[in-house]
């Protein structure tokens, strides 16, 4: 169990980072926009808005780390998905 955990995570890292574009360690509306439309995924303003409400579990605005792994693991086929078009 320990390796699969590993392997979430190490998946969950490489979204997290493709998403944060300028790797301030955040991932703000822009970047998830840009990184939803580059792959296809959602491209209007309100697909990404409600992804983001989805993701942001304290409302601050942005999608740390720790957040997008939560989503990860209530939603592991959806992110396996983005992973997989990196
Ligand atoms: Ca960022
Ligand atoms: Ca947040």
């Amino acid at each position: 169990m320990a390796e699969l955990k590993n392997e979430e995570r190490i998946q969950c890292e490489k979204v997290f980072n493709h998403f944060d574009s300028n790797k301030d360690g955040k991932i703000s509306w822009e970047e998830l926009a840009k990184a939803l439309k580059a792959l296809g995924l959602g491209s209007s303003e309100e697909e990404v808005r409600d992804r983001m409400k989805e993701i942001d579990g304290d409302n601050d605005g942005f999608i740390s780390f720790d957040e997008l792994f939560a989503f990860q693991c209530a939603h592991p086929d959806l992110m396996k998905n983005v992973s997989d078009k990196l």
